[in-house]
């Protein structure tokens, strides 16, 4: 196919030019070198050949009359042969053979070591996507002084539980600590070279990083890695295009990917579609986004009209709520704090729970009643049940879920769940208070509820209780402490101030 002068890493292939990463992870492209040197593969070819996913790298070392001398000549011939493949071993990523003569190499049947190995990466892909359908992803994180490492870290599981809600598998975390990130590849040359070694070797198909990525370092990445990049946001906005249900969950999703999508979108076409589907491509659809940037456009603001009118409606049905006299609480938190677990626990309500993060995106809204220790008559309470925050939760997503953010500042009060076993509680309250703030109305008054106490420890317990001490403590899953709780809700929203005269 080529003829190149220079080392396999001068006269490399890119990855975007290879044949598809498919069924097959070899590119059946086979490279073959001449060298002076009588020796083995260096480090640097054997990464290229990982790189370009080669058949083989073969090399001729070459000797000849005063061939050294002279620098070249004709008269050269071949001394020996190395012939280096792929491996599906864990150990290491090739295997070179052992200096061979051209006749042995010549009549090597490398079609049949191709059908073995690929037979051998398939059984280890298998092994490592347990149920059909995942994609193995590759984590990277960027360490940056704005940072401490617990954040880091903590920001790096958390993308790791992302990813897994979204359907993927995460394979392996890669790191690297930069006083900044590198404007046009994220991380360092050094980084990108390991990171696409890591991929080729391990067989993924997806790389999420741990930032929000500009398209710039998208294209570089892509261009350089040969494997489709997303950033936090892009899964975030896949799980909710996966979980939206309702057409009002449906139209805000849709929203919120073209929007953040849009100034994205500039020569991504090319590389997307060659790279294949899976997290970060579903919702709009492919097709879509390559459409003219004034269509989508238009769509945007077709979509804002449509959010704009549910805003109203759904301002329309809190309007007759508040007249009938019954006092809203609306319940926020993080993300599987576990409010739904608490709704269906308080009110039997039906809401889909699970151990994932956003598996509740449209707002659910149930009577409550709770008996008056005073007067011993059942009052009314409207608990709403909604979308789950999270750290840095992306503008795109807080705009386009205007209206189902509004259920929650619009109500009389709020209950505020906290996952109380989460190693990072004290920073998710934190992230709920910061998202709550930038609300644009100054939300009622507020009831913390500490939950999943049959899985936090006594000191976390103690914590707790110094830090809030108005808090209440529950268990949603194991009904602890709901009595407490039905009362506490009732003070919180002043009842008496709240009925009709
Ligand atoms: N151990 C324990 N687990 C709980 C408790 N409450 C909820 N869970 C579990 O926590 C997970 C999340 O619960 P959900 O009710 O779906 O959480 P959520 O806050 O609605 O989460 P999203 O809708 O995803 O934002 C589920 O697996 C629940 O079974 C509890 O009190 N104790
Ligand atoms: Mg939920």
């Amino acid at each position: 196919m080529r003829v190149g002068v220079g080392s396999p890493r001068q006269t490399q292939i890119s990855p975007l030019e290879l044949p598809r990463y498919g069924a097959e992870r070899l590119s059946g492209l086979r490279c073959l070198a001449t060298d002076l040197k009588h020796e083995p593969p260096s480090e640097d070819s054997l990464t290229v050949m990982a790189l370009q996913r080669l058949d083989a790298l073969v090399i001729l070392t070459l000797t000849g009359e005063g061939f050294e001398r002279r620098g070249g000549g004709a008269t050269g011939y071949v001394q020996s042969v190395y012939l280096a493949h792929l491996t599906a071993a864990a150990e290491a990523p090739w295997t070179v053979s052992l200096p061979l003569g051209l006749e042995t190499v010549a009549q090597q049947n490398l079609l049949e070591l191709v059908e073995t190995l690929e037979k051998d990466f398939q059984r280890t892909t298998a092994q490592l996507q347990m149920t059909t359908g995942q994609e193995g992803v590759l984590l990277v994180g960027v360490m940056t002084q704005s940072q401490t490492p617990e954040q880091f870290q903590t920001g790096l599981e958390e993308l790791a539980l992302l990813v897994s809600s979204a359907g993927g598998v995460v394979v392996e975390t890669l790191q690297q600590r930069r006083s900044r990130p590198h404007p046009q590849t994220v991380v360092g040359q050094g980084k990108v070279q390991e990171i696409a070694l890591r991929a080729q070797t391990l067989g993924v198909t997806l790389i999420v990083f741990d930032r929000d990525l500009s398209p710039a370092q998208v294209r570089n990445l892509e261009a350089q890695i040969g494997v489709r990049i997303v950033d936090r946001t892009e899964v975030i906005l896949d799980i909710f295009a996966q979980r939206a249900q309702s057409r009002a969950g449906k139209l805000q999703v849709e929203l919120a990917q073209l929007e953040y999508r849009l100034p994205r979108l500039a020569g991504r076409g090319q590389a997307m579609s060659r790279l294949g589907g899976g997290i970060g491509t579903r919702g709009p659809g492919e097709t879509k986004l390559e459409v003219e940037r004034r269509a989508i456009q238009r769509r945007i603001t077709h979509l804002q009209q449509d959010v704009t009118q549910l805003q109203a409606h759904r301002a329309r049905m809190r309007q007759q709520r508040h007249h009938q006299g019954v006092p809203a609480i609306a319940v926020v938190g993080y993300t599987n704090a576990g409010k739904s677990t608490l709704l269906n626990a308080l009110t039997n309500a039906d809401v889909y729970t699970a151990d994932q993060l956003f598996a509740t995106l449209d707002p659910t809204t149930r009577r409550l009643m709770v008996l008056d220790p005073h007067t011993h008559t059942p009052m009314p309470l409207l608990l709403t049940d909604t979308v789950g925050f999270i750290h840095e939760l992306p503008p795109a997503l807080v705009d386009a879920f205007r209206a189902t953010l509004e259920e929650v500042t619009e109500a009389d009060a709020l209950l505020l769940v906290v996952d109380l076993s989460h190693p990072a509680w004290q920073s998710h309250i934190q992230s709920v208070m910061a998202i709550l703030k930038e609300m644009p109305l100054e939300p009622g008054p507020s009831l913390v509820a500490f939950n999943k106490i049959d899985q936090a420890d006594s000191g976390v317990l103690t914590l707790a209780r110094e830090t809030f001490p108005q808090a209440t403590f529950i268990s949603a899953q194991e009904r602890l402490g709901l009595e407490t709780l039905r009362h506490r809700l009732l003070q919180l929203v002043d009842y008496a101030g709240l009925v009709l005269p």
